[in-house]
């Protein structure tokens, strides 16, 4: 069974509430914290070898030391709460049900970073979260966590939601910036990074939600213990949302030293696959990771299990293996079209897209158009190469990693099922009527 550390007491009837959450002994690492220098906390997270949770898995810890500290500028840390990543609701499920969690890690993590004002930016769609961040904000201002002076420390802080308009590119932490600036959600040029320019220029550190509510454990019981969690440099645990053709979707915390195998089939997670059909391919980490066949998801190219780590999942390169991405985990079985599956997330890049560099503006609709061609019966083996030589006009060649995030799942799609894109080529008539996954798989 995986330790928990987020979500051990997320059964607990009312822990949404201060009262409830405060009794579990929520608050006692501020407490602990507010007693620590700045330094001492930044130490703490670099042991725990914490990487960000949001995609990229980048070292907490580095990040926070790159924070610029000009005399006089005011810092910031900004939550991104702006989880709309296909697949991906793990963080919606901490904010709902603890959401006192992430409000103490971003009370200690604000006093580490030297933020006196900390955001948090979360999507739209999210429509009724708000209401309960707000009111876990004020439960915690009532009790002296936040506001002037907490805990008598002489550190203020104060934290402010701010709703989105429903744009997954937001999610891209320079857009999400120029948003909460109030200008359109277009992505910045990188570098500068934000942690030296950032919110209005001064030097921000933007987190992901679940990044941020681990540092309340790593303090609770050090950034060590923390490391000792985990295998190699996938330390502690990490949240999954686990959802597609599976018995038990859901969210779930791993220690990440399970495999992938027991994962999908064992009763603790996902427990297995309906109706016993069997499993054809799983997105592991949120639609923008590579798509990858059963046989290469739970066996690497050497023949060894695949585990549920950062390590692990990305072994073998794009070419076979895949990323933990944001832990959003899509399991596709037997009867799933890969063709129909690609056309959707094409069609969700093609819409998602800011349109300010030519590749993603114009390779995004063009690859949609030619999967829904494909897919109809109306297309010909010239245009799955065409598709193929779009998308690697694409990848890195753009200001944001969108452009990427749509050019991986066909890279993916048309390297491990290039006979299913052609059987719709040469089956017109069938291709109609059923999905390649029914007739042949
Ligand atoms: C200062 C340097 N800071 C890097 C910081 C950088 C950022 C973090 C990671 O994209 C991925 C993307 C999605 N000085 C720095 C530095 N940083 N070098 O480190 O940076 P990077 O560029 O590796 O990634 P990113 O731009 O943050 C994130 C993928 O995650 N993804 C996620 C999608 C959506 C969600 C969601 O809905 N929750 O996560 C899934 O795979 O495609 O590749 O903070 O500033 N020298
Ligand atoms: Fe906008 Fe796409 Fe360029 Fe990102 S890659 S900045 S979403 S056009």
């Amino acid at each position: 069974m995986s330790k928990k550390l987020l979500l051990k007491d997320a059964h607990i009837e009312g822990i949404r509430y201060f009262d409830v959450y405060r009794k579990q002994g929520g608050y006692n690492a501020v407490e602990k914290a507010l007693k620590m220098t700045p330094e001492e906390i930044l130490e703490e997270v670099k042991t725990s070898g914490l990487r960000g949770r949001g995609g990229a898995g980048f070292p907490t810890g580095m990040k926070w030391s790159f924070l610029a500290k000009p005399e006089g500028v005011p810092r910031h840390l900004v939550v991104n709460a702006d989880e709309s990543e296909p697949g991906t609701f793990k963080d919606r499920y901490l904010m709902e049900y603890i959401p006192h969690l992430l409000i103490e890690g971003m009370i200690i993590s604000s006093f580490c970073l030297g933020s006196n004002a900390s955001y948090i930016y979360i999507r739209g769609e999210y429509s009724w979260i708000p209401d309960i961040l707000e009111q876990a904000i004020e439960e915690a201002k009532q009790a002296g966590f936040l506001g002037k002076n907490i805990l008598g420390t002489g550190f203020d802080l104060e934290i402010y939601v701010q709703r989105g308009a429903g744009a997954y590119i937001c999610g891209e932490e320079t857009a999400l910036l120029e948003s909460l600036e109030g200008r359109r959600g277009n992505p910045r040029l990188k570098p500068p990074f934000p942690a030296v320019k950032g919110l209005w220029e001064r030097p921000t550190v933007v987190n992901n939600v679940e990044s941020i509510a681990a540092v309340v454990p790593i303090i609770n019981i050090t950034g060590a213990e923390y490391a000792k969690i985990g295998v190699g440099r996938s330390t502690g645990t990490k949240l999954i949302s686990a959802c597609g053709n599976i018995n038990k979707p859901g969210v779930y915390e791993i220690d990440m030293t399970i495999t992938v195998e027991e994962f999908i089939y064992s009763d603790e997670y996902c427990g297995g696959i309906p109706n016993g059909k069997r499993l054809k391919a799983c997105i592991p980490g949120g639609s923008s990771v590579p798509i990858v066949p059963a046989n290469l998801l739970l066996r690497t190219i050497n023949g060894e299990p695949r585990y549920m780590n950062y390590e692990s999942l990305a072994d073998g390169g794009f070419a076979t293996g895949t990323m933990m991405g944001s832990g959003g985990f899509i399991v596709l079985d037997e009867d799933q079209s890969i063709v129909e599956h690609t056309m959707t997330l094409a069609r969700f890049y093609a819409h998602e897209s800011c349109g300010q560099c030519t590749p993603c503006r114009e390779g995004t609709p063009w690859m949609y158009k030619i999967l829904k061609k494909i897919h109809s019966g109306q297309g010909t083996m010239e245009d799955i190469d065409l598709l193929w030589d779009i998308q690697r006009k694409i990848e890195g060649n753009t200001i944001c990693p969108l452009g990427d995030a749509a050019a991986w799942p066909v890279a993916a799609a048309i390297r491990h099922f290039r006979d299913e894109f052609e059987w719709y080529v040469k089956n017109p008539e069938l291709s109609q009527k059923q999905n390649y996954g029914l007739a042949n798989y």
